[in-house]
């Protein structure tokens, strides 16, 4: 949810990020409905902590393969039911 905030739409630099350090950069568990990619970067959205993939639908890979445009990736419009359920994430460059 967008509680004001603004915290589920913060931009990632690459790296893991487990519900710990989601609190610390202001982001709640189970709370993220966008997140903007920077340029030739992928991520791992995982709805469990401890990025741990337990059925075959708590994970998905998104990709920004643009070399130099930014990509506001919204959950809330895809039908993974990832939104509001996100509680790791990795981030690589591609
Ligand atoms: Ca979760």
């Amino acid at each position: 949810m967008n509680d004001g905030n603004m915290g589920w739409n913060k931009f990632l630099k690459p790296g893991s990020y487990d519900v710990d350090r989601f609190n610390s950069l202001g982001i709640q568990d189970n709370d993220l409905s966008g997140i903007m990619l920077a340029p030739k970067t992928k991520i791992l959205l995982y709805k469990n902590p401890g990025f741990a993939n337990n059925q075959v639908d708590d994970v998905v890979e998104l990709e920004n393969a643009s070399p130099d445009q930014f990509k506001h990736i919204c959950l809330a419009v895809n039908d993974l039911q990832f939104n509001d359920a996100i509680s790791s994430i990795r981030i690589s460059n591609i």
